[in-house]
């Protein structure tokens, strides 16, 4: 997927361009985080490396065709099917993106404390290279974003603001890590819907977010 074969790229700001590509734009679409949290079926699962045994420091929901499922961790996931809204804006998302998505992934960061640590998006069923598109409503956070390999690549810092668009594509997982900073002083939720399409149903998550 490139600028010239999807319009729309073109409208938002190409953020970052070598070892994969991501694009911004901060007014997408118009919802509030509380017009999209009916009907969501919220998780709070709890994770387990080096041998102890955490809650995760947010909450999820999965989402998307009925059956699709992901799996990472000790953690699987079956999606029950789509709420009327996340289905219109994926409808929007691939008219936009010319791409399919069977599938996102919900999060909630209630306050500054909830956060996501680094990871990428690279599991097998994503096949190579996915397109990931991922909204922001409620309180901006600061998304980081970190080489895997090449020590002398500065940290990306992208503020992401409510109602954002961020579509991460190309090899970009393969060779950036990602995550949500903890920002102590933020009291407000803020919600990110990650639009992804499953390949096989079956998804193998190997690392800990
Ligand atoms: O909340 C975000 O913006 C990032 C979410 C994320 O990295 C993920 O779901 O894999």
């Amino acid at each position: 997927m490139n600028t010239k074969s999807v319009p729309f790229l073109s409208q938002l700001v190409p953020i970052h361009s070598h070892d994969g590509k991501m694009f911004y734009i901060d007014q997408y679409i118009p919802y509030h985080l509380d017009d999209l949290t009916d009907g969501l079926i919220w998780r709070n699962d709890s994770i387990s490396f080096w041998g102890k045994t955490y809650s995760q420091p947010r909450l999820t929901a999965w989402h998307g065709d009925p059956g699709i499922e992901y799996k990472y961790s000790n953690i699987k996931m079956v999606a029950p099917g789509w709420t009327p809204l996340l289905k219109s804006i994926r409808d929007q998302l691939e008219r936009d993106l010319n791409i399919s998505f069977n599938s996102v992934l919900v999060n909630l960061y209630r306050d500054g404390f909830d956060h996501m640590s680094y990871h990428a998006d690279d599991e097998k069923s994503l096949g190579l290279n996915p397109t990931i598109a991922s909204l922001s409503f409620g309180a901006s956070r600061n998304f980081l974003l970190k080489h895997r390999f090449k020590k002398e690549e500065k940290t990306i810092s992208l503020k992401l603001e409510s109602q954002s668009l961020l579509v991460m594509q190309d090899e970009l997982q393969h060779f950036w890590l990602h995550k949500i900073a903890k920002s102590p002083n933020e009291k407000s939720a803020r919600l990110n819907l990650t639009y992804r399409e499953i390949k096989s149903h079956t998804s193998i998550k190997g690392k800990t977010k």
